[in-house]
């Protein structure tokens, strides 16, 4: 574990506000760099001193190089991360989640700072390899700006790597979900809708028949992951998928979450969403070779921790 900082854009935000926990807990200091447009300081910890919050904007290129002088590695979360919001406003979300990218690997490349873990998704498939467990070479098809942006920020991250020796972990987060994950947009993440409207008796809107299914993996089994990668004396090159290879049902979900509640209030059903996929489920025997994850987190455990019941 190295004295200097560690930088994480985006901080502010779901999974980088319990990465900032893990990281403190673990003796770290952290800078974060976040513009708060989804993210909130009260995710974090401001009280603490080894934690400093630098409102800004990653496509901001000084504002990058500045940030980042004394840190000793990156973790590069910041993003526009609702694929509806790329479709709505691509070059919005290109400035944040491609050039954003890029303004980081150049000021690693300026610092000589090596180590950074990036933030893909899943969506870079596209719907290839849809109904199976989907591996990392199956072929890649963004088929929104969002994932687009991804896959060109991974190319990017590993041109930096070959030509200029930076050392990127690459994920490919399936569906992430945990506590702060914002409920607010109806195109965050579905556990965080579901569990606050089932908490507040509001109608849940279900889009298609319910028997879509995802990879749904919990936030401290992800963190567990990254603070892995962050301490890891080498990185293999290529990205990683980050899922747990488990399937779950939307229909499967309600009923977890209605043993939970005692009962569910009306849901109503939607015609599903255009381009929504059917199944996402990840092949995670690379993940399961580089990390360590005991024992993945298992729904019935990951609701009751979101809902502060364990
Ligand atoms: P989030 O919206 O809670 O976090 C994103 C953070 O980035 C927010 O704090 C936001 O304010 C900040 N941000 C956005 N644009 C910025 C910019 N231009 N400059 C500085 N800060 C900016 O979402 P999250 O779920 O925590 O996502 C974190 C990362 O993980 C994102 O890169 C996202 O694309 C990726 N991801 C998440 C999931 C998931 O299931 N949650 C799945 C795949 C990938
Ligand atoms: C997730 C990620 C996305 C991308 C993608 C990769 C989130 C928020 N999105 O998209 O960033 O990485 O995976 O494939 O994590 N649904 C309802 N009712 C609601 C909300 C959602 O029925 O109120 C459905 C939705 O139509 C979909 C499923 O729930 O079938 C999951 O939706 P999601 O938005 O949580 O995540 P997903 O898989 O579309």
């Amino acid at each position: 574990m190295s004295d200097l900082p560690v930088l994480v854009t985006g901080g502010a935000g779901f999974i980088g506000s319990h990465l900032v926990d893990a990281l403190l807990a673990r003796g770290y200091s952290v800078r974060v760099l976040d513009n708060l447009s989804s993210g909130k300081p009260g995710n974090l910890p401001l009280g603490d001193p080894r934690l400093e919050l630098v409102e800004g904007d990653v496509a901001d290129v000084g504002l990058v190089r500045g940030v980042m002088v004394g840190c000793g590695a990156v973790v590069h979360l910041a993003a526009v991360a609702s694929v509806q919001a790329s479709v709505i406003d691509p070059v919005g979300t290109h400035r944040s989640n491609f050039i954003g990218t890029l303004n980081v690997c150049e000021a690693m490349r300026e610092h000589g700072i090596r180590r950074v873990l990036f933030a893909s998704s899943a969506a870079v498939y596209g719907n290839n390899g849809e109904g199976e467990a989907i591996d990392e070479d199956t072929p890649k098809t963004p088929l929104t700006p969002y994932a687009a942006d991804k896959l060109a920020s991974e190319h990017y991250l590993d041109f930096y790597r070959r030509q200029h020796g930076l050392e990127p972990a690459i994920f490919r987060f399936f569906n992430i979900y945990g506590p702060r994950q914002d409920p607010s947009s109806p195109y965050s993440g579905v556990i965080s809708i579901f569990t606050e409207r089932a908490a507040k008796r509001l109608p849940i809107t279900l889009f298609g028949d319910g028997e879509q299914t995802r990879d749904f993996v919990y936030i401290a089994d992800l963190i567990e992951v990254l603070l892995q990668a962050l301490e890891a004396p080498q990185v293999l090159p290529g990205a990683v998928n980050v899922g747990l290879n488990r399937s779950l049902s939307l229909n499967r979900l309600l009923e977890e979450i209605s043993a939970l509640f005692g009962g569910l209030p009306e849901v109503r059903r939607e015609a599903a969403r255009p381009g929504d996929i059917r199944h996402s489920r990840a092949d995670n025997r690379r993940l399961m070779e580089r990390y360590r994850l005991a024992e993945p987190t298992s729904m019935a455990a990951g609701l009751a921790c979101l809902l502060g019941r364990a």
